[in-house]
């Protein structure tokens, strides 16, 4: 090796390569040594580790050149921005993506081949950036790729989270939770911006002074800490535009506090510096569902502070304080209510800071901002105590209840014409600040009515879910304000989601379409519709699918030591452990297979289709019932894999550590996949767009963008099963005289009577979803129970005809051209926030 990499090295250095930034350069794999050797002190004979550094820290240079160059021409248009406020940005690997949408993957694939590396085992080196929870973490990292590659002016905003989403680990068949050690190796793919740090308050009191004749309002925090910016430059792809994601690292003011560290007290000294790191320490593990815990309010005012103080500070920079043109110039995108304490920021530095008349600041501060929506369960809404937030933000309390007040006043002049009782229990039911319903004593700020009540657009996540927010969960405000409210399907980055994590089928694609423009144009895979019962073409294709099952069998080898089925249908169910997404529901079916296939003859078992069925998935630290779910399908697993009778025909496997890049392993290899949350529970999903784009099937729901994806690819195509959303109130009501299928009524026995073992550890799992329970069967699990298995039934037939199979696979790509996040940023930008493409030169 040592001796082919100083060979290599010699080659390239007789050439000169020609970057994206424009500037010749060193050829690759000089540079790639040239790295190893200054900044590790290496020489020679690395591991893939070391050469995944050395080859990400040359990358880093092209997208720096890319990055300044863009930001360059920017400055010079001072075009519109969207900046993008979001408490996760689930971003996974950069190195593949980055060499890809550089255009630079073939020049550095060459320079590691010649060195004796592979590309793809040095680009597995690498640790994922996993600084969200899931859907809503990652939504945001495929908007910052679109953004880019739609020359969109446009920044993400965030927290650079010492520890992301934490591990998952088994021990037993139980989840354990182990701390997402991510930098200490150095990040290659951000720059610290130490001229870029704002400081941020807590606490303390509010003053009112006269100033020249004119009363101001001083906040005087009691605790101060630093925002320091890093910069991670985002590259779009087949562009010259790089543009940014900046998260936010907290830091104490001062190093220490020098009066206790000269008494000698060192321990106090240090807890400053401990107190402002905590801020930025690491990342909630919930999702979907709130935590009430003051550090994360601490968490989301600090981001959106510093954020809003450097937007204005560059803004000012150009416009002085010409205040009124500031929403054309800037607008934010709230991503769910996790950043909604900027309206109350924006107003605070714009009226107490800056001066401003409170009607001018509210009409600037209501036009700069969004908000989106991404959840209708109603406990996933997020309130925070008025107690809580009047002692770490008391001046934003104070804005939040003036605020409050005019709206609540200007409701009761809009609602005129109602009788006063009805008026009256209307502007209560609509008051942003409220009653605890569970305490009376307590009042709490709602979240979601103050980004209503604060922004220009609201929007859902998918038709069916937008649909949900103006008719049921926001419908008050709805019937107010109709025209804010929007519909803005979901949608996925084709290329980390298709074309670079399944090259095999890009590149069969490519050749079929005789062009590779579908990357940035997907409308363009229908034209895949005319192949579809080609046989030659389904033979093409369905090579294609068995290398990556290949791949994927390696991958459930090297975690379980077992030896799978290749020839089996591969049935995958990935996404975070919640009782909504109905994993259990998925477990039951299994069991019932297994039951089944026991008792078949050989001559029937030969007729079955055989099955590896992979579940995936974190459950958050606190939520006990999802830890069951996950023993429950260890637990089966253990028993199914295990049994001479059975194990060639079914399989259930627990892939640990579901992330972002086991999700690209996966995804590739699946023919199956389940997304079967109880009808009007998922607001959108967007794994199903990932699986649509790469040819798998799909069992589902008629629920969130599966309905859209749905129509896309034809209704006959998809194996949907299950009640409707509309009758979920109505079955909720009945489930008590709901009569259980007798199968389930078993399958119930079975789990009590310890068939799987641990009968005391799933008992609460047994009795959440029985109807004379306290869960009660909430999300109708035994309702949609005998469907889903015809629905499984109607899987196996159509698995049998494998060229019909094939042709719904390649029907499901053909119709993903709208699942594309370039089509959902096209329509945020269009009918939303108004920026406009605004490209560098090459
Ligand atoms: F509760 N989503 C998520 F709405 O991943 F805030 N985490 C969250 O905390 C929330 C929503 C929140 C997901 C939705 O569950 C999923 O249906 C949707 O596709 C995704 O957000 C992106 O919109």
């Amino acid at each position: 090796r040592r001796a082919l990499h100083v060979a290599a090295v010699a080659e390239a250095e007789k050439t000169a390569a020609t970057t994206r930034g424009g500037a010749a350069s060193v050829p690759a794999p000089v540079d790639i040594a040239n790295k190893l050797r200054y900044l590790f002190g290496r020489n020679g004979d690395y591991t893939n580790a070391d050469a995944y550094h050395g080859t990400a820290w040359s990358v880093r240079e092209k997208l720096i050149d890319s990055f300044n160059k863009t930001h360059e021409h920017w400055r010079k248009e001072d075009p519109k921005f969207i900046y993008y406020l979001s408490a996760e940005f689930l971003m996974g690997r950069s190195l593949t993506n980055t060499v890809y949408n550089l255009g630079l993957q073939g020049e550095y694939a060459d320079a590691l081949n010649q060195m004796g590396y592979e590309m793809e085992k040095v680009a597995d080196a690498e640790r994922d950036a996993a600084l969200g929870n899931g859907g809503l973490g990652r939504l945001a990292a495929c908007f910052l790729d679109s953004m880019a590659t739609l020359d969109l002016p446009g920044w993400g905003y965030g927290i650079r989270y010492k520890y992301g989403m934490f591990k998952q680990a088994l021990k037993n068949g139980y989840q354990i939770e182990q701390p997402d050690i991510w930098l200490t190796s150095g990040n290659p793919w951000e720059v610290r911006r130490d001229d870029v740090k704002f400081e941020v308050g807590f606490g303390g009191r509010v003053e009112r002074r006269k100033v020249n004749g004119k009363e101001v309002t001083v906040w005087t925090p009691s605790e101060k800490v630093i925002a320091q910016a890093y910069d991670n430059p985002i590259p779009g792809f087949d562009t010259p535009t790089t543009s940014n994601l900046r998260l936010w690292d907290a830091m104490p003011l001062t190093e220490f506090d020098l009066g206790a560290f000269n008494a000698g007290d060192y321990d106090r000294a240090m807890l400053d510096r401990e107190r402002a790191e905590a801020i930025s320490a690491v990342l909630y593990p919930n999702d979907s569902t709130p935590e009430g815990k003051e550090l994360r309010l601490k968490q989301q005012y600090f981001f959106v502070c510093a954020s809003l103080q450097d937007v204005l500070s560059r803004f000012k920079a150009v416009h002085g304080t010409a205040f009124e043109s500031l929403p054309d110039k800037a607008c934010f995108q709230l991503n769910d209510t996790h950043p909604t304490i900027a309206v109350a920021e924006l107003m605070r530095l714009l009226v107490d800071v800056e001066g401003l008349d409170w009607d001018q600041a509210w009409t600037i501060t209501t036009k700069c901002l969004n908000y989106t929506n991404h959840t209708v369960m109603p406990e996933a809404l997020e309130k925070w105590p008025v107690k809580v937030m009047a002692k770490m933000l008391p001046r934003h309390m104070e804005i939040i209840e003036v605020i409050n007040e005019g709206w609540t006043r200007w409701l009761a002049g809009h609602l005129g014409d109602l009788k006063s009782e009805e008026r009256a229990k209307r502007i209560a039911a609509m008051s942003i600040i409220h009653e605890n319903p569970w305490n009376k004593e307590e009042m709490l700020v709602n979240m979601a009515y103050l980004a209503v009540v604060g922004s220009s657009a609201v929007n859902g996540v998918a038709a069916i879910h937008s649909n949900i927010v103006k008719d049921e969960i926001l419908n008050d405000f709805y019937q107010i304000f109709p025209s804010k409210f929007q519909n803005k399907t979901n949608g996925v980055t084709p290329r980390r989601w298709l074309a670079w994590c399944n090259p095999e089928l890009a590149a069969l694609i490519t050749d079929t379409l005789g062009t590779s423009e579908w990357i940035n144009d997907t409308e363009k895979l229908a034209g895949l519709r005319a192949y579809a019962s080609d046989k030659s073409f389904q033979a093409k294709w369905s090579a294609v699918k068995k290398a990556k099952k290949a791949k994927l069998a390696a991958l459930i080898k090297k975690i379980h030591g077992d030896d799978v089925n290749q020839e089996a249908l591969f049935d995958i169910q990935i996404k975070r452990i919640h009782e909504y997404k109905r994993q259990y529901l998925n477990v039951l079916s299994i069991i019932w297979r297994y039951k089944q296939l026991k008792k078949m003859s050989p001559e029937e078992r030969r007729k079955a289709v055989p099955r590896v069925c992979v579940i995936g998935g974190k459950a958050a630290s606190a939520y006990d019932m999802a830890k069951r779910i996950i023993r429950l399908v260890t637990a089966v697993g253990d028993v199914i894999n295990r049994d001479p009778d059975t194990k060639d025909l079914l399989r259930l496997y627990f892939l640990p550590d579901y992330n972002v890049s086991l999700a690209e392993t996966i995804i590739p290899a699946a023919e199956l996949s389940q997304h079967i949350s109880t009808a009007g529970t998922e607001a959108s999903g967007t794994s199903n767009m990932k699986f649509q784009m790469n040819g798998c099937l799909i069992i589902g729901t008629w629920d969130g963008a599966n309905i859209e994806i749905a129509e896309e690819t034809g209704v006959d195509n998809v194996f949907v099963f299950g009640v409707r959303a509309e009758e979920i109130n109505q079955l909720r009501k009945e489930r008590k005289n709901f009569k259980t299928d007798p199968r389930w009524d078993e399958l119930m026995r079975d789990i009590e009577g310890g068939m799987f073992g641990d009968k005391d550890y799933f008992k609460p799992l047994v009795d959440s979803v029985n109807n004379m329970k306290v869960g009660n069967d909430w999300f109708l699990l035994a309702n949609d129970f005998a469907a889903y298995l015809e629905a499984q039934e109607e899987v196996d037939a159509c698995y049998k005809d494998q060229a019909e199979w094939l042709r719904r696979s390649i029907m499901y790509t053909a119709g993903s051209g709208k699942f594309s996040s370039d089509r959902t940023i096209r329509e945020y930008a269009e009918d939303i926030w108004h920026v406009k493409p605004s490209r560098p030169s090459a």
